[in-house]
């Protein structure tokens, strides 16, 4: 088993993982920002939910062949993309997230969802990177609270049921271009972002392709890497144009089943 695989398994997290260079960071952070401040207007649901079907240059960012190496030596060859989440905090904001698990999200059988989560600019406890509470996948799914806290980038400001000390808890410090993995039971969460700038990240979902859905509206797919022999999900389109009517009409099809529980889907 490789080191990766065995931190990885024993503490439900690695990082840091080197995948992209600083010239395509620096591109993807210019255009991020750029829609973040004037989303276009065509499209129905959040535009940082599902991004990947939105723009190939945002699908190029979720299979960088570095990062899917790292995955593949986690979840094997045969690897699906759900989504790639775009988290922004704005310089000087309030918003954080609260402590939570993905699998809160989603009712998988098994539960191996693992995310990428790709640092479009540095990242730090000043700017509100995640921090990660090693070994919390060891748990089972826990309960979360709905606290609709405004100040929450989550939909429904979910909260985990768990304490957490500051002590145990490991801060997902990135340089931009790196990644962190973690397990989709893995408690995690972040803080406001109190400098003068911008704090980016993309929050890529990716299942071994023999995971089902349990429950909750239908999750579709990419095909990210190898081929997948069981075919237990609807498959999305890749992206071939940036924002166009084609990507936005695929970004609406696989979000509008999920409109009615606010994108959040357990
Ligand atoms: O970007 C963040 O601060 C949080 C991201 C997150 O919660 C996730 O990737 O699941």
């Amino acid at each position: 088993m490789s080191e990766l695989k065995k931190f990885y398994n024993e503490n439900g997290y690695y990082l840091p993982i080197d995948v992209l260079d600083n010239d395509k960071i620096n591109l993807s952070a210019n255009k991020l920002q750029a829609i973040y401040q004037s989303p276009p207007s065509n499209i129905k649901h959040p535009w940082n939910l599902q991004a990947h079907l939105l723009a190939d240059w945002i699908y190029d960012l979720c299979v960088s062949p570095k990062l899917l190496d790292a995955v593949e030596e986690v979840i094997g060859p045969n690897i699906l993309i759900q989504s790639a989440d775009i988290f922004i905090k704005p310089a000087k904001g309030k918003k954080h997230i609260n402590w939570h698990q993905d699998a809160n999200y989603w009712g998988l059988n098994p539960y191996e969802l693992v995310t990428g989560w790709i640092a479009i600019t540095d990242v730090n406890l000043e700017n509100g990177c995640m921090s990660y509470l090693p070994k919390s996948h060891l748990h089972q799914k826990i309960e979360h609270t709905e606290t609709f806290d405004k100040n929450s980038d989550l939909t429904r400001g979910q909260e985990i049921n768990l304490k957490i000390n500051d002590k145990d808890v490991v801060a997902v410090t990135l340089k931009k271009g790196q990644a962190s993995l973690h397990h989709c039971l893995l408690a995690h969460g972040s803080g406001p972002n109190k400098t003068n700038f911008p704090r980016i990240g993309i929050a890529v979902r990716y299942l071994p392709t023999y995971v089902k859905q349990t429950k909750g509206p239908p999750i579709s797919m990419i095909l990210a890497r190898g081929i997948d022999e069981y075919k237990n999900f609807k498959m999305d389109e890749i992206p071939t144009g940036d924002f166009d009517n084609k990507s936005i009409a695929e970004h609406d099809k696989a979000s509008s089943p999920h409109a009615a529980s606010n994108y959040a889907t357990s």
